[in-house]
């Protein structure tokens, strides 16, 4: 066994987007090419020497592989002890965790999140920092720098660790230490929610739920907190176990991909509640008897509801939300008196505002809801925190939901994403935007005038650092929005996302079905950003 010192040429490729660096398998599979961006990682994270970091993935394919190769480099870097999650499967969320409560110095985690898997699918590497949080911009920025000139890295010519085996091993001077992270992660949920009438709901038999695993990450996680310490009956966790290609389930829980539960949702005998999660068990999916939960709704809820949550009851320091969220949580803020807070999208804009106490939940529109409990959004935590309202309320999902409109009026909401699209039109349709924004202003679509136009920026209002160019906001009088913008983690071509926004008070027009409700919004965003004459696209990839 010794170390090695290998050497490698720069990949021009490696700028990290949304969220960590996202790629084919087959990107990945190159020679040197996982090697060279870890080695960029550990060579700008600063003194690494004896310290501890955490290491899993979402179990997808390469997973394994890649584990080994990170394991390897670890030692050879000086990193003192490796946890790994066992059989290499560790949540999102649960990296987080263990993070903050082990004090470590990071973790690294390997997975395409809500991405399709296999051979043919794709992988991806995230780094998250001492706070349990993703590297902020500047970091992955100063990671990509990096990769740019690496001529070298540092590997140990050891025999593979057994992955399956609770315990420690050694590689060196490092000890890989392969840990239960179940565990942790049920015992913090048990703090937050109140488990006693949890499991009393369950034990009523007046109330059902099936919980989708997408056969991603969240599979042994959800069984043991659902079926073992709340009592569910066994069934109710289903694709619950965590295969290399998801058992060919595209493990993004929305309405189109999450089929299975979502014909379980609208059938006959269809169940009380129902959820699920993505890859990396960091999204959520919230569904009633024949009734869907918008994310963004999903976060107002939680937050107008917090105080029957034992772990929130003390009340909320503030919400915070992706700018393309809507804005129902806005209107909960102001209800409770806090301050709601507009980001750009992606959980990492989130950190600061954790860490200086300022927000306690938050949310993304992309199905993704967390809170202070940790510096990532947390699918399993949202579902929970779900469950909790509805033994505390007695009452469906579809009425909470109700009478929360009732109560604050309904932010009708969707996104239209089209995917695959040539990337020069897409930035094409983007630059148009951008040039149109002054001739907007003051403009009239129908009844809709333009109040305000802009490309979103960014001052984090802790420590000043702006992000600009973040999405085209067409804002009209009234509280109705067209948000444009590219997405960060797609790796075929570009993928424009259209969210559309329209503020309903009149409670006899709220139940309206929601693509009706925005019919003139679409038109108008199709006029706007010259949708089909600039992609050629009829209609979007994914309506969520
Ligand atoms: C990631 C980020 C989220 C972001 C989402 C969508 O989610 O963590 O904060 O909202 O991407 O990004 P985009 O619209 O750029 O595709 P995940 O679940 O993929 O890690």
């Amino acid at each position: 066994m010794s170390i090695q010192k290998v050497s490698t040429r720069p990949f021009k490729d490696q700028r990290p987007g949304t969220s960590g660096l996202r790629k084919k398998v087959t990107t990945f599979q190159q020679p040197h090419y996982l090697e060279n961006f870890i080695q960029s990682i550990f060579d700008v994270i600063g003194e690494i020497k004896g310290k501890t970091i955490v290491l899993g993935g979402d179990g997808r394919f390469h997973n394994k592989e890649a584990l080994q190769i990170i394991i390897k480099m670890a030692a050879a870097n000086g990193i003192g002890r490796t946890m790994v999650g066992l059989g290499g499967i560790l949540s999102t969320p649960a990296a987080s965790c263990v993070i903050r409560k082990h004090n470590l110095l990071g973790g690294i985690i390997l997975s395409a999140s809500h991405n399709p898997g296999g051979p043919k699918g794709d992988f991806g590497v995230k780094y998250n920092v001492e706070n349990g949080g993703p590297s902020p911009g500047h970091v992955t920025e100063s990671f990509y720098r990096r990769s740019l000139e690496i001529n070298t890295y540092c590997f140990f010519d050891a025999p593979d660790v057994d992955l399956e085996q609770l315990g420690e091993n050694r590689i060196g001077d490092m000890v890989v230490e392969i840990f239960d992270s179940v565990a942790d992660y049920a015992g913090l949920m048990e703090r937050l929610f109140d488990f006693d009438r949890m499991k009393e709901l369950f034990s009523s038999g007046k109330f059902s739920m099936v919980y989708d695993g997408m056969n991603a990450v969240t599979g042994p996680y959800a069984r043991a907190i659902f079926e073992g310490r709340l009592g569910a009956p066994l069934g109710t966790v289903i694709n619950g176990d965590p295969l290399p290609d998801f058992g060919g389930i595209h493990p993004d829980p929305n309405l189109k991909h999450a089929r299975e539960l979502v014909e379980i949702m609208n059938s006959e005998n269809a169940p009380d509640f129902g959820a699920a999660s993505d890859g990396d068990g960091d999204r959520n999916m919230i569904l009633g008897r024949r009734f869907f939960v918008t994310p963004s709704d999903s976060l107002a809820i939680l937050a107008a509801n917090a105080d029957l949550v034992p772990g929130y009851s003390g009340g909320l320091s503030g919400i915070a939300r992706s700018m393309p969220t809507s804005m129902a949580a806005d209107r909960v803020a102001e209800a409770l008196g806090i301050q709601c807070y507009e980001t750009p999208t992606g959980w990492k804009f989130f950190g600061n505002l954790l860490d200086a106490g300022k927000v306690t939940l938050c949310g993304e529109e992309s199905f993704g809801t967390g809170s202070d409990h940790m510096r990532e959004k947390d699918g399993l935590w949202a579902v929970l925190f779900w469950l909790n309202l509805l033994a505390a309320k007695e009452e469906p999902v579809k009425k909470i939901v109700q009478d929360h409109w009732r109560k604050f009026g309904r932010n009708f909401y969707s996104r239209h994403d089209y995917e695959g699209l040539e990337p020069d039109s897409a930035n094409g349709l983007m630059d148009h935007l951008r040039e149109s924004l002054t001739c907007l202003m003051g403009k009239y679509f129908g009844n809709y005038e333009v109040e305000i136009a802009d490309d979103f920026s960014y001052t984090d209002p802790v420590d000043g650092s702006l992000s600009t160019g973040q999405g085209i906001r067409i804002i009209f009088r009234g509280a109705s929005r067209i948000v444009f913008r590219l997405s960060g983690t797609g790796t075929e071509g570009a993928i424009l996302r259209v969210y559309l926004e329209r503020y309903e008070i009149d409670t006899e027009r709220q139940d309206q079905d929601t693509q009706e409700a925005l019919s003139d919004l679409i038109i108008i965003a199709n006029n706007i950003a010259q949708i089909h004459t600039r992609t050629g696209r009829d209609m979007p990839s994914v309506i969520t």
